[in-house]
């Protein structure tokens, strides 16, 4: 039943916020405070190091907004702001000595979904060594992460959405499972050969190294030596890595200037927009929804335009819809031939396998409705055999193609659609105005107030789409009453 993909699953498996893998280390929540508390000049050691920096780019504490770049006076559109030579990242090198045999064989055992956890092996190894070449920047790395992964129980359910609590409670299986794959594999080692100086590697230093990378690697391109030129590699890229995300960025990064002037730099970020003093630098992280933001990066954003909610199809699911706006049609559960054979078509079929990622649709986002969903709305609610083909299914499935079975068909699918919304949003157990009431009232620190914002950004999408589904009613209905005034 469709309902049971909104019920809450948490498994006891939050970590503590401790990350303790090597120097004893004070926790704190707020994401302003470094790994040692008088870290290296970031600024002058990847100068130092042959890096670019803008003579105008400082590194400031906002409060409310944590540690980032900032300019300390104007500075021109087209200005280059930060460029690194090929040494400074750090990255997972599958071939560099003895010791990292181990973790290249650790790095096998991880998911694909959890990319971020290979580089963090090599985060922690770097992390451990007492000379570590990247000491300036590891240390200067936070100390904490807001990534759910680090949220107690309470505050996981207080996500009140399954897709993303399926995926915090994944990785944190991954993580206690990991740990024991870890302590395995340097059981028996000499500390010369041991990848991490000897030192134990718990569950939250792990979690430490995963979200690290997570919310701050950078994906690209193989180096020019490299065989895998076409392949992605990801990378930390100091200093350009404390730059925050923003859909309106006033920098962008560039890879691979193979002019004499740029040679021998590997990435250079450059000024997109007149940044005026006391801004801070921006990049787009991507387009992006608050899932992704919350899980990798530990933030959501509000209002975000590509965030959605994910639920499966379900016959009964609209049929619940049909009763909630009660419009009468014809059973959904129990469609003709005609009518299966387009669900079929439309992947729309495999009720057998509730899993199946065939019956992911979605709402929300720049589409607005699930194109799938809104055909199928279409096309069950249509009372016989119509005369389409399969060259038709684009535009059943597109909310622009005005009314391709006819203005009543269109408005039960609308209305079907509308019907779809209100149940998502009574399958909450708060509304959006007692969620506003939280916050206002003082929550208990930063997880719990992600948490809220979050699910509040999930039901403005849907509101979201109520809104614009019942303009387009609106609209459908001026017009039947028009040409029923004209007939
Ligand atoms: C980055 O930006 C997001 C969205 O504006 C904000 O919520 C978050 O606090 C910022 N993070 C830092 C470390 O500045
Ligand atoms: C749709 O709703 C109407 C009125 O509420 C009801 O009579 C009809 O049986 C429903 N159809 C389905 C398929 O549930
Ligand atoms: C939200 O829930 C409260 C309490 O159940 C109710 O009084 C209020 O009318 C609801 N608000 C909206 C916008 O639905
Ligand atoms: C076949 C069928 O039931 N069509 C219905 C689609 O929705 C409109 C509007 O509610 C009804 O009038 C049709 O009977």
């Amino acid at each position: 039943m469709w309902r049971s993909s909104w019920g809450v699953v948490v498994l006891s498996t939050s970590i503590a916020v401790s990350p303790s893998c090597c120097r004893p280390i004070t926790v704190s929540y707020y994401s302003t405070s470094r790994l040692v508390s008088h870290p290296p000049d970031l600024l002058k050691w990847v100068r130092r190091e042959g890096g670019f920096v803008h003579p105008s780019i400082k590194i400031a504490d906002v409060p409310s907004y944590g540690l980032g770049l900032v300019a300390s006076h104007d500075i021109p559109q087209g200005s280059d702001l930060i460029a690194l030579p090929p040494h400074l990242p750090l990255r997972f090198d599958e071939s560099n000595g003895a010791s990292s045999s181990v973790l290249t064989d650790l790095a096998l055992r991880i998911p694909e979904e959890l990319w971020a956890m290979k580089l963090g092996l090599k985060l922690l190894q770097e992390r451990a060594k007492t000379s570590s070449f990247w000491w300036p920047y590891i240390s200067n790395l936070p100390e904490t992460y807001s990534v759910p992964i680090f949220f107690d129980g309470t505050n996981i359910q207080k996500l009140q959405y399954a897709p993303i609590v399926n995926q915090v409670n994944k990785r944190c299986r991954f993580l206690l499972d990991f740990k024991h794959q870890v302590e395995e594999a340097v059981a028996n080692l000499e500390k010369e050969d041991h990848p991490f100086g000897g030192q134990d590697i718990d569950s939250s230093a792990l979690g430490w190294a995963m979200a690290a990378v997570s919310s701050r690697a950078f994906r690209l391109y193989g180096d020019k030596h490299s065989e895998n030129i076409h392949e992605y590699v990801l990378m930390l890229l100091p200093l350009i890595d404390m730059c925050n995300h923003s859909f309106n960025p006033n920098a962008k990064i560039f890879q691979g200037q193979h002019n004499a002037e740029n040679a021998k730099m590997l990435v250079k970020v450059v000024a997109e927009n007149d940044i005026k003093r006391d801004d801070p630098l921006e990049l787009n992280y991507g387009n992006m929804n608050n899932d992704l933001f919350l899980l990798d990066y530990g933030f959501v954003m509000v209002p975000n335009p590509y965030d959605q909610i994910e639920l499966r199809y379900h016959p009964s699911l609209l049929e619940a819809a049909n009763v909630t706006v009660g419009i009468n049609s014809p059973c959904f559960s129990s469609p003709t031939s005609w009518q299966s054979e387009f669900l079929s078509a439309l992947k729309l079929d495999d009720q057998d396998s509730w899993a199946s990622p065939n019956l992911k649709v979605t709402l929300g986002g720049p589409d607005l409705v699930d194109g799938r969903i809104l055909a199928a709305s279409r096309i069950l609610n249509a009372s016989h055999l119509k005369t389409v083909s399969e060259s038709e299914l684009p535009t059943l499935q597109s909310l622009s193609a005005e009314a391709p079975f006819g203005i009543s068909n269109e408005l039960a699918a609308l209305r079907t659609i509308i019907g779809l919304c209100m149940l998502i949003l009574q399958n909450f157990p708060t509304n959006i105005t007692e969620d506003a009431a939280l916050l206002k009232e003082g929550v208990s620190g930063i997880s719990e107030e992600l948490a809220i914002r979050f699910r509040m950004e999930k039901k403005s999408v849907i509101v979201n789409v109520m809104r614009e589904m019942s303009n387009r009613v609106k609209l459908l209905q001026q017009r039947a009453n028009e040409s029923a005034v004209s007939a």
